[in-house]
């Protein structure tokens, strides 16, 4: 089976859009491929955070990756700091990485620009390096990506075939190792379209956990009340009827495909059942799809967050899967690189 990994970052409450453009897919994923989901607490403190929150966070990220469908008996569920080598190869990488492939990193470049590059942590250079150690230990085929990761992931292909020229072939043969490649190079698994969900306050900007309103966003562990609060005061326009793809109505655009997510049904099938609506109409609608379908999600959260022995073994046994992968990638790789065995 070809493997993929992929993970979400701690660092807030889980929303709507890592639904959509995550978690919702690993699901059907997992039937096909060999999957690794993970926490991805250690990019979690990249930015400043609140330490406090940082274990309540993991757990609850993991308790909603499980209510949303993830099946440990087909996927490992681990939290990466578990899994010491994911540190130990970013080390090894790091030393085989330019500054200048860093630099050139549209999402540094934008953060640094803003905060001033003076100011701003060596790990938010440095982290697209750990994301390639996340990558590269499991010999992933497969990494499901996000416009914003592309540049990342080409940095983890370019970052493995160095390594693999540097250290591996013939002179890691020579020196005892099983020759050939150290890293499999892993190809970028583009998401169905239409995955981009956006602000409920800005149709322009993307749903985020760290834009600072809770209002332009749906968490999936919303109650009713809020949701339904939060769809009446989201931002509208004041043309007649609803459509998609009209770039004056972003907003309208966001919302109906939010509608056509929770419904399964096709866009044209979405179209033609609100083009007549307005707003009045359609919003307790959205409102209802989305109780419904987050619902039993909740619930299924509330079982396996108050069973903490449940989710303590579950990631143990995940941490324990994953290590073994991870640390024949890591032991590869230091033979490589010529270390001493230990
Ligand atoms: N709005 C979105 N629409 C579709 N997919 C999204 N993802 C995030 N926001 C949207 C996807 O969720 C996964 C988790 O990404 P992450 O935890 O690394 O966080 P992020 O991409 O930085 O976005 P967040 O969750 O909104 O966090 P902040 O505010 O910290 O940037 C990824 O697969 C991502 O594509």
């Amino acid at each position: 089976k070809k493997r993929i990994v992929s993970g979400v970052q701690p660092t807030g409450s889980i929303h709507l859009g890592n639904y959509f453009g995550a978690i919702r897919n690993w699901i059907s994923l997992q039937n096909t491929y060999d999957t690794l989901f993970f926490i991805v607490d250690l990019h979690a403190i990249t930015l400043p955070y609140d330490a406090q929150k940082l274990a309540k966070s993991t757990r609850d990220t993991a308790a909603i990756y499980l209510a949303c469908g993830v099946d440990t008996s087909k996927a490992s569920v681990f939290v990466q700091s578990h899994v010491r080598a994911h540190v130990e190869l970013m080390w090894l990488l790091s030393c085989a990485t330019p500054v200048g492939w860093l630099n050139r990193m549209i999402q540094f470049k934008e953060k640094s620009r803003k905060e001033g590059v003076e100011n701003v942590g060596v790990a938010l250079l440095t982290y697209p390096v750990l994301m390639a150690s996340d990558i590269l230990l499991y010999q992933s085929d497969f990494v499901p990506v996000g416009e914003d990761q592309k540049q990342h992931l080409e940095l983890t292909r370019e970052l493995a075939e160095r390594v693999n020229y540097l250290y591996g072939g013939k002179k890691w043969k020579k020196m005892g190792g099983r020759g050939g490649a150290i890293f499999k190079v892993p190809e970028p698994l583009i998401p169905p379209a239409g995955a981009r969900v956006m602000s409920l306050t800005d149709g322009l900007s993307k749903m985020s956990k760290s834009a600072p309103s809770d209002q332009s966003r749906i968490n999936l562990l919303d109650p009713k009340d809020v949701i339904t609060n939060k769809i009446k005061r989201c931002k509208t326009d004041s043309f007649p009827g609803l459509e998609f793809d009209n770039p004056e109505r972003p907003e309208c655009n966001n919302l109906l495909s939010i509608y056509q997510l929770l419904s399964g049904r096709t866009k044209e099938e979405i179209a033609e059942e609100c083009q007549g609506m307005n707003w009045g109409t359609f919003k307790p609608l959205l409102t209802d799809a989305l109780v419904d379908h987050l619902h039993p999600i909740q619930v299924r959260y509330q079982e396996i967050i108050s069973d903490s022995a449940y989710l303590d073994r579950i990631l143990a046994e995940g941490a324990a899967k994953a290590s073994d992968i991870a640390d024949a990638t890591l032991n590869n790789a230091y033979q490589a690189m010529g270390f001493l065995q230990r």
